[in-house]
């Protein structure tokens, strides 16, 4: 009887323990990224079940959207077949409850207020967009296997108190190279869906350059049946339809992220020159080319021609882009004259003006004459970025040498290049936008944007690997105050962040500096 005994109280021991071990109850130790303002935990624990569904107040199509979103997220792993459903008030305990509140000031357009209980999972912000971001917090609250596509075994459960959560800067981005390396939609489509998953809102589209143009332009055909036909290394390449660029926008925009179309001008403009031999200053056409070099290729900006064509891209990429900013490029003009390239940026300022939107360049347009809401990004000289500074130009933080994602991590890692530096996981996050350049100030600075050019990489998997972990860095430092910010207690949260990405199926480089919770260390 005594061994009996033994016996079973060890398996109540041990279901209890085992229980309890994966029962989280203490909300502040939770692998949140970016890390949130303020976590007060109470202790306990909330439990999905297959009782939970999530329920939206009044009958909003994005609110609905919202929590479809998270119910699309959490079904396939879960199998609790939660509904979305909408209500005037409360619902019953056991579900999960979004609703807009009043006017929280201090959450501003993004921020959310998560209240967890035993019973109830509230989640409440200003804006819809509010919402989104609480509901990535929710889902990083779940264990990592609920990210999975297939079904798991449970529980699902998360510990209970209050977060309270808004960004620290408004810009909060990445760029994708779709010229040097051609990207099908749904690859963007999935990269759009991985820096929403981090609370990122701005996506860059880099969709012509030297190799490649790769959006359709009606009015302009050569420039994708010619232009977009190869790519670096002499691949297919490819383009966008306009079709296919706005279900790109669409989806981006579903994710409260907005696109900002480049065209690169006037220098990375071979794919064009050589798709129209009449914007050739000599009237022929150039060659295709598919190498890595930079800086050979201008515009002729004596042209009127070229303002035609100009005029006309933009018009037509206006008419697709809902965002209030197109970027115009500016960068490596190495052959067009100084005095050229000046009045070149002036002109193309009036021409983005004139189709409704503003201008956003890289920081060499900072020496032609800004327009007040013209956006310089800072790549390469601290200078120019000053000198937008001076005109009353606000500032993107892009500095090559700490967010290029396109950068080897060190001397030995596959993919990317290294004439800026070999960016480790931990010097990609070790730096504060607001105290690297002394003349750019906080308040110069509309927020953080981490590139990824494609000279190196060809695809998803490749470009995960340059993209991931270090995103997440970049996106910590865009959402989450600097003073809260530190690297040896954001390594163990992205160390826990390592199954979630696998579960995520992304191809992360697993970089030695962190101690990856994965089951399979590589
Ligand atoms: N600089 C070029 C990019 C790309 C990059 C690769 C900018 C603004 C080097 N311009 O970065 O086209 O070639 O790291």
């Amino acid at each position: 009887m005594k061994k009996q005994n033994t016996i079973l109280a060890f398996v109540v021991l041990t279901v209890l323990f085992g229980q309890m071990a994966c029962t989280p109850t203490d909300l502040s130790k939770a692998s949140i990224i970016p890390k949130p303002v303020s976590i007060v935990p109470t202790g306990d624990s909330f439990d999905l079940t297959d009782q939970t569904d999530i329920y939206v107040q009044g009958e909003s199509a994005e609110l609905l959207g919202i929590g479809q979103y998270l119910a699309d997220k959490l079904n396939p792993s879960t199998g609790l077949g939660i509904e979305v459903k909408t209500t005037s008030e409360a619902p019953a305990s056991g579900n999960i409850y979004l609703s807009l509140s009043e006017n929280d000031a201090e959450l501003g357009d993004e921020g959310y207020e998560l209240t967890i209980t035993d019973s109830s999972v509230k989640l409440t912000a200003n804006k819809p967009a509010g919402l989104f971001y609480g509901v990535q917090t929710i889902r990083q609250l779940l264990p990592s296997k609920v990210e999975l596509a297939t079904s798991q075994k449970g529980s699902w459960k998360m510990a209970t108190g209050t977060i309270r959560d808004y960004p620290e800067y408004g810009y909060r981005g990445s760029m994708l190279d779709v010229a040097r390396h051609f990207f099908e939609v749904e690859e963007v489509k999935t990269l759009i869906d991985q820096l929403a998953t981090y609370k990122m809102n701005r996506f860059h589209l880099h969709l012509s350059d030297d190799q490649g143009w790769r959006i359709e332009i009606k009015s302009w055909p050569n420039l994708t049946t010619h232009g977009g036909s190869t790519e670096v290394g002499g691949g297919p390449g490819g383009f966008y339809t306009q079709e296919q660029y706005s279900d790109i926008v669409k989806y981006a925009q579903e994710r409260f992220i907005t696109i900002i179309p480049e065209i690169d001008m006037p220098g990375h403009t071979n794919a064009a020159l050589a798709s129209y031999p009449e914007l050739n200053k000599n009237g022929k056409a150039t060659e295709l080319y598919t190498g890595i070099e930079v800086g050979f290729s201008s515009l002729d900006t004596h042209k009127e021609l070229t303002y035609k064509f100009i005029d006309d891209v933009i018009r037509e990429l206006a008419a697709l882009t809902p965002g209030e900013y197109i970027h115009i490029g500016g960068d490596e003009s190495h052959a067009t004259k100084i005095e050229d390239y000046i009045p070149f940026i002036n002109r193309v300022q009036d021409i983005v003006e004139a189709h409704g939107k503003k201008v956003l360049g890289w920081d060499e347009i900072a020496l032609a004459t800004l327009k007040p809401n013209t956006i310089v990004q800072y790549w390469a000289l601290a200078e120019n970025a000053v000198k937008g500074v001076k005109q009353g130009a606000k500032v993107l933080m892009s500095p090559a040498k700490n967010a290029y994602l396109d950068m080897q991590y060190d001397s030995v890692s596959t993919f990317g290049l290294h004439w800026a530096a070999y960016i480790e996981v931990d010097k990609g996050y070790n730096w504060d936008p607001a105290n690297l350049v002394p003349e750019i100030k906080r308040e110069n600075i509309v927020g953080i944007e981490a590139p990824l050019w494609s000279e190196t990489v060809s695809n998803r998997f490749e470009a995960e690997y340059l993209i991931f972990p270090r995103l997440l860095g970049y996106a910590e430092i865009g959402w989450t105050p600097v003073e809260l910010r530190n690297w040896d207690e954001y390594k163990v949260r992205l160390a826990n962040h390592g199954e979630r990405m696998e579960a995520m199926n992304i191809s992360f480089y697993p970089s030695k500096l962190v101690d990856w919770n994965v089951k399979d260390k590589k």
